[in-house]
């Protein structure tokens, strides 16, 4: 990967009356709706499904359709307590809004290696010819504990650093039961997919899209399926976050108490490709700054994915590898995955 360039951050452009041209999008990955302006949903686009968690038998039914036919889908009564959602969206916010330039940056990432822990701009960008991302981020990482180290995570507010750490208990714990629903929903055993990932590499971050002079030129986060095996979503209630649903780009309805459950590329391939990775962006808002925090579950980077079912339909890939290709190619949607098809 190219070195690239110290990060412009984006909250430092606000009140521009044009986006530098490094963040003008070619006509074809522009959006097609300018959130706010009356056009957010059109009546007849389909919405992502709710599946309530604690709806017993059903809920495997309700999964296995969803993840046939999006890869995504909210979640409610999942457990988690709504307060320490409403916390985390609180502090992530105050963290942007709040912090001065001097004491964000002092808690800056490294520009140069992909997803460095702390205060960053472009996270998926792989070269400095790319087109920018309107998003500047925190990651935080959390698991597995040895890997954890709060002393890298502000500490502004005496609870951020303890509302990370329960967030982080929280997240994973229904990201192993979500893991445990989805194998049974394929008829696997219930620990399938969970074994095959192993122990969790979690990433927690946090997005704050600042607003943006021209929405209709720019994206927020470029079109992209997550690398690892599940994200579990939250955002405030702005709106902007799009899925790719049979070739069209559909908003994603903020529901405040919701958890957004994103399946990642990883476990398309450990289910032969019965379930999809979901294929989403961020776009921008001319008037409201918008934030949203991503809770990413990764395998560790030696272990050996492969198809649960014969005969397979992907090579097997050794995880940092797939990594490595996909911050040294991009993204661009799923082309990392679909590239291991056989
Ligand atoms: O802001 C959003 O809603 C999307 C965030 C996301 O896709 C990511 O952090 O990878």
């Amino acid at each position: 990967m190219e070195v690239v360039d110290d990060p412009i951050r984006v909250q430092t452009l606000v009140g521009k009356e044009a986006v530098p041209p490094q963040y003008v999008q070619p006509l074809e990955t522009r959006p097609q709706r300018i959130v706010g302006n009356g056009n957010d949903n059109d009546n007849d686009e389909p919405s992502p499904p709710v599946i309530d968690l604690s709806k017993g038998s059903s809920v495997r039914e309700q999964l296995e359709r969803a993840c046939r036919d999006w890869g995504a889908f909210h979640v409610i009564n999942h457990g988690v307590p709504v307060e320490l959602l409403g916390e985390m969206r609180r502090l992530g916010r105050s963290f942007f809004e709040d912090c001065t330039m001097d004491q964000k940056l002092s808690y800056g990432c490294d520009p140069n290696s992909p997803a460095s822990e702390g205060y960053g701009s472009r996270m998926l960008v792989a070269s400095n010819d790319t087109v920018l991302d309107w998003r500047d981020y925190y990651d935080h990482h959390t698991l597995p504990l040895s890997r954890q180290n709060p002393s890298k995570w502000p500490h502004f507010s005496p609870n951020y650093r303890k509302v990370v750490a329960d967030y982080s208990d929280q997240m994973n714990s229904l990201a192993e039961k979500l893991l445990c629903l989805i194998s049974e929903s394929l008829g696997l055993p219930s620990s399938c997919i969970r074994d095959a990932i192993g122990e969790f590499y979690q990433n927690i971050t946090v997005s704050y899209y600042p607003p943006c002079p021209q929405p209709e030129l720019t994206l927020g986060l470029q079109s992209h399926s997550d690398m690892g095996a599940i994200t579990l979503l939250i955002q405030d209630d702005v709106g902007g976050l799009e899925v790719l649903k049979d070739g069209k780009w559909v908003l994603v309805n903020p529901l405040c108490d919701a958890i957004f459950v994103i399946l990642a590329d990883q476990t398309e391939m450990i289910t032969n490709g019965q379930y999809k990775s979901a294929p989403h962006r961020a776009i921008t808002n001319g008037k409201k700054a918008r934030l949203s925090v991503a809770t990413f579950h990764d395998p560790a980077k030696m272990k050996i994915i492969s198809p649960a079912f014969e005969p397979p339909k992907y090579r097997p890939v050794r995880y940092g590898d797939y990594v490595s290709s996909w911050y040294t190619q991009g993204p661009e949607g799923k082309r990392n995955v679909d590239a291991l098809l056989i």
